[in-house]
């Protein structure tokens, strides 16, 4: 959990929990506990309020989660490409640093929110909702949230999205389920990417889906090219499918 690796501590928090940890070990890593499971307790609240505007919007909101690099900004400039252009999309971006990923997204014709985590390694429900505050008045019937590349945190914070999308890229190695269970275990769709590149790495696609489904029996699973345009459409239907 990522309060252990302490990377969603605001400086208020982190400056909290440097001073607790001064207090005697017991106690400490009590009050430690006790502040993860409020922050945790407090990101759950804004989820809920997210995820009930984004229903009464009639906007469906999906948590892109992969490694950094495995192509999530590359797949949604194809994906803003391929949707008719009149279709009401929107993009909240997260990095830890720069507007480069939703100046991209704007450049594809979508309106983003660029959210910069400093130095957090996820997004937080209450971060999404500024954002949303922002990007719900134009009525969007789709949410693109891509998370901060990362596979371990994401997986921990909910952002009150309908649907979490793991992205993969085939030159991660096929053993990724096994070692980051706790992402795979709570995605709705597992997306192999790149996979043009398959002919110069060694991954093997149903291994590494016969992993996946041991931890999430049944995951879904597609795999595109986002370069090639490889496996587009098939993701486009996916996305069409209600929930
Ligand atoms: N060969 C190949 N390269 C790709 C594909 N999709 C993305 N890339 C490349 O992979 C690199 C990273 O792509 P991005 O789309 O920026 O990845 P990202 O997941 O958004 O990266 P972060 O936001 O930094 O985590 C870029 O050099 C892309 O051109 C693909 O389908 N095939
Ligand atoms: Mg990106």
């Amino acid at each position: 959990m990522c309060g252990t690796c302490g990377c969603d501590q605001t400086a208020r928090t982190a400056q909290t929990v440097n001073d607790i940890s001064r207090l005697s070990p017991p106690r400490t890593e009590q009050r430690r506990l006790q502040v993860e499971i409020n922050l945790m307790a407090q990101n759950d609240h804004w989820a809920a309020l997210n995820r009930k505007r984004l229903d009464k919007a009639q906007c469906l909101a999906l948590n892109l989660m992969s490694s950094p690099g495995s192509g999530k900004t590359t797949l949604l400039e194809k994906t803003l490409q391929a949707l008719p252009g009149s279709f009401p999309v929107a993009v909240i971006e997260g990095d830890q640093q720069t507007e480069q990923d939703a100046e991209r997204i704007r450049a594809a014709g979508a309106p983003a929110v660029q959210i910069n985590t400093g130095k957090g390694c996820h997004l937080e429900a209450q971060r999404v909702s500024q954002a949303l505050d922002q990007l719900l008045p134009a009525a969007p019937h789709l949410l693109f949230i891509e998370n901060v590349g990362n596979l371990v945190c994401p997986a921990g914070f909910d952002l009150g999205e309908q649907r979490r999308v793991l992205l993969l890229s085939v030159t991660e190695g096929d053993d990724k389920p096994l070692k980051y269970p706790d992402i795979f275990a709570r995605a709705d769709l597992v997306l192999f990417t790149k996979t043009d590149l398959l002919p110069y790495v060694d991954f093997n696609r149903d291994r590494c889906l016969e992993f996946a489904r041991r931890i999430r029996p049944g995951l879904p699973a597609l795999s595109v090219s986002a370069t090639r345009g490889d496996g587009l459409t098939e993701w486009l239907e996916w996305l069409g499918q209600p929930g």
